[in-house]
């Protein structure tokens, strides 16, 4: 069985994130995709996300191409994670080209191209421009 891995927040989960996790999966048999925390996003990254991790990881977790979600809360956690889950591959999009390139020592590393026109960033910028809204994570109702 060949194991890929690859890693991300996957706020707003989008064709983008899609995309990736489907070629990430057609390049092995068992896809496993590490979920930024919320705590990992606000310490390490400087980003926040709109959807808690809990969210985010049921909705990866419930697609097609994925076949384990496990949570991302260090940089160094990439070795680690490569030999206890016996990966062959590593994915991640072209945005972290050469980044992760010492994992190289461990697994394949593939960078796959971004999917062009789409990404959480531009949503969120979308939502904000829009008419005054609360988000409906700050409404305990809306979440029933
Ligand atoms: N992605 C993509 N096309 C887009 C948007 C995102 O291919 N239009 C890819 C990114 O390249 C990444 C994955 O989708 O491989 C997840 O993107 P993010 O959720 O933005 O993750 P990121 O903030 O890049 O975190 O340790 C690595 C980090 O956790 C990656």
């Amino acid at each position: 069985m060949r194991r890929v891995i690859t890693y991300g927040t996957f706020d707003l989960l989008h064709v983008g994130h899609l995309n990736v996790l489907k070629r990430a999966k057609a390049l092995g048999d068992h896809l496993t995709v590490a979920i930024s925390t919320d705590e990992f996003n606000r310490d390490s990254k400087n980003k926040s996300s709109i959807m808690p991790y809990s969210d985010r990881a049921a909705l990866v977790e419930h697609l097609m191409s994925v076949d384990q979600v496990i949570p991302e809360t260090a940089w160094d956690q990439k070795i680690r994670d490569v030999i206890e889950h016996q990966i062959d591959v590593f994915v991640m999009g072209h945005d972290w080209a050469g980044k992760f390139d010492f994992l190289k020592d461990y697994c394949e590393v593939v960078y796959l191209p971004r999917t062009d026109g789409v990404s959480t960033t531009e949503i969120k910028a979308y939502i904000h421009s829009s008419p005054i809204i609360l988000s409906p994570y700050s409404r305990s109702s809306a979440r029933n």
